[in-house]
Parts: C-alpha cells; structure tokens; sequence
C-alpha cells in the first residue's frame, strides 16, 4: 500500500487567535507584535493576519516599519502571548491526534500526519478526511488551517503552503514531479536564500534543473547527505517517516469555577484537585517539568495566561502549589472574575534521561 502523508498548518496563527477573541478584528489589519519595551514602538512583528499582509507587513519586521506600510490605515497592535497560543495548539493537536494514524507535531502551528492505513492509500479518500478535518477544526475551535495530502513529508508540507489561507491541495505521488516543477527551488523544505544561491550561481534554477543536476556537482556543493536530500526532493521523493513522539510534551487542567470569581485564595482552592491530578500524572510518567502556566478565562471567554520557566526542572508539588499561586496573583491584577481556570505544565525532562547524563558527566 503506498504511503499517504498530510501536513496542516494553521492559518496567520497567533493573529488569527486574537480574531477568535475579538471577531471585530477580523476587517482591518492585526499584528501581534514582541515588544522590545526601550521604546513604545520598538519591537518587532511576529505574525499579522492577511488583511495587514497586503500593505507588505512580514514576520520578523520592525513596528516602526510596519507602521510605516500601514501609512496611516487603522490597525490593531496586540502583545503577543505565547501562553495563550499554546492553549489553542494544544487543542487542535488533541483533535488531530484522535483522527489520524501518527501524528508528529512540527511547530506551534503544524503537525505531519500519516493516514496511510486510515485511508486504505486511496487519495480520494484521504482528501475528503482533510475536508473533514478542516471543519472539524473550525467547529470546534474557529480557527481555519492549510493542508497538504501527498506520498510523503516533502511533498505534503509543499503542498499545505500551496494554496493558503484555508487551502487544501492533494498531490498523488505520479503527479508530484509536474506540481514541483512550477514551483521555485526555495519552496522546498531546508532550502534557505544561501542553498538557493549557490544553486543558482552553478545554473541550477528551477526545481527540474534540479531534479537532472548530476550528483557529483550536487555533492561537490553540499556534500553527500544534503546532496541525496536535494536530489530525492526535487524529484518528489522521501522516505522520511512520520514519527509520533510517544512522549508526554504537556499536562493542563480547565476546571469552571464554582462561582465567577476574582478571589485568588478561592481560585487556588478550587484548583488543588486537578493539581493533584496532573502532579500524579507526572510523577507516574517519571517527569520534571520546566514551564508552568496559568490560565484564567473570564466571563466574556477571552484566554489570560501568566507562565513561568524555572532554572531546574522539578516534580516538587510545593514548587508546583507554589508557582500557581504566584501566577495567578499576577493573572488576576490584570483581569476581573474568571469563571474557568486551568494549568498547564510543558518543557518535560524524562528522569530516565537525567540519570544517564550524570552517569556520563561524572
Ligand atoms: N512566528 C514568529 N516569528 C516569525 C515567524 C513566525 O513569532 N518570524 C510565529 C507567529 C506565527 C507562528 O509562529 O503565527 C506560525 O508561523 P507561520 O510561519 O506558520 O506563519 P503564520 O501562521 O503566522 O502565517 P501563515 O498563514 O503563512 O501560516
Ligand atoms: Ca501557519
Ligand atoms: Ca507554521
């Protein structure tokens, strides 16, 4: 049975997140911007919706420059918050999770996932289970994504950025090469502007050059393994399989609050159980935990998280108990009653690993 690989990745992420929030958004320009805070202006975009990609705002751009394009059109500037994203990543991965064969989490905002013995290798049936997905995903969470269906990762990952926002492109391993060849070099996963210069500085500039460029000029450039890589690709080959971590990368709990509430010793309280939970969960799966967050959704269900990354991993429930507490005082100076509340716990270290580092070290 061939192969059958998609990759998904959501549209504009952290600015369509703050569209999910605030739908009134949605018609001018968002950016979500790291602000650097020497001045109120200095700082850089992270991500801007499509609206705002249109008078020329990129990611990794100066505000000040992003300013400049929108050359006085109304936009809404938004701090970013990861914690928050991470929420909303959390829950798209967990629905993808249940409906695919293996799934390996690429990013924040995409995953390749491997349908092959869901879809029995039939390409018609893997397309109307990414439609199906597509909408499930927007059901559920309101968010739009790209997907790319093809025979392995290269070409699905290609194939997701083909026709985005809210795309889906299915590319069969017989028509992989003709889908290629219109596409240029730099589409192709790994090869950034330097590859792409040196290519083209040796007539190589097209995907088809690429796919015919002789392997002994390709290893003389890049050596042996980049070279394969390059040949293999261009040609719409790679065995590259998906593999699924079967690790834990994050515990969280939501609980609603018995009352709306903006009482911190009232919220703690009410979180000692699931608290309790995720620390067994923990200390069962043999992990320390890095990241700790707190999440707090009031009554309008806008998500406010507060996190913090510790200097040294732990599965001390003190510390745990402790940092919670912490992050919410924080949490609440900046919003009103919360009716759900929730953490979440990430950037685990295996202890199994931990010894065998020390065992090395010493
Ligand atoms: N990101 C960032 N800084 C960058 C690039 C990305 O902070 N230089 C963050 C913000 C993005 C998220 O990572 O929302 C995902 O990156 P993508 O490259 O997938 O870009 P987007 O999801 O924003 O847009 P697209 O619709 O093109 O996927
Ligand atoms: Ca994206
Ligand atoms: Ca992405």
């Amino acid at each position: 049975m061939s192969r059958i690989v998609g990759h998904l990745d959501l549209d504009y992420f952290y600015a369509q997140v703050e569209e999910v929030e605030e739908p009134s958004l949605k018609d001018a320009p968002v950016l979500v911007c790291v602000f650097s805070g020497r001045t109120e202006e200095s700082g850089v975009v992270s991500t801007s919706n499509y609206k705002a990609r249109e008078y020329g705002i990129k990611s990794g751009m100066p505000i000040t420059l992003a300013k400049r394009r929108l050359d006085g059109v109304e936009g809404t500037f938004i701090r970013m918050d990861r914690g928050k994203y991470e929420v909303y990543s959390d829950r798209v991965m967990d629905i993808l999770r249940g409906q695919v064969d293996v799934l390996e989490q690429a990013g924040i905002d995409e995953a390749f996932f491997d349908v092959t013995k869901k879809t029995g290798g039939d390409y018609v049936a893997a397309a109307a289970f990414a439609l199906d997905l597509k909408g499930k995903i927007f059901r559920e969470e309101r968010l739009t994504c790209s997907v790319g269906i093809g025979p392995n990762k290269v070409v699905a990952k290609i194939a997701s950025d083909f026709q985005k926002p809210n795309g889906l492109t299915v590319v069969r391993s017989d028509e992989a090469p003709a889908f290629l060849s219109r596409l240029s070099i730099g589409k192709i996963y790994g090869v950034g502007p330097k590859t792409e210069k040196l290519l083209e500085e040796n007539g190589i500039t097209t995907i088809p050059n690429l796919a015919r460029a002789p392997a002994e000029i390709l290893e003389d450039l890049f050596g042996k393994k980049l070279a394969v890589y390059l040949h293999n690709a261009s040609n719409g080959l790679d065995d590259e399989p998906v593999v699924g971590r079967g690790g834990t990368s994050q515990l969280s709990r939501m609980i609603t609050l018995k009352h709306d509430t903006h009482d911190l010793d009232q919220v703690v309280a009410q979180l000692l159980p699931p608290l309790k939970d995720v620390h067994d969960k923990l200390v069962s799966k043999n992990l320390f935990f890095r990241n700790v967050s707190a999440i707090g959704i009031p009554n309008d269900l806008s998500l406010h998280t507060r996190s913090k990354t510790l200097e040294t991993p732990t599965n001390d429930y003190s510390v745990l108990e402790g940092e919670v507490r912490a992050l919410f005082a924080l949490l609440l100076r900046e919003v009103g009653d919360l009716r759900r509340a929730g953490v979440r716990l990430s950037e685990f270290q295996d202890m199994a690993d931990q010894h065998a580092l020390t065992e090395f070290t010493s």
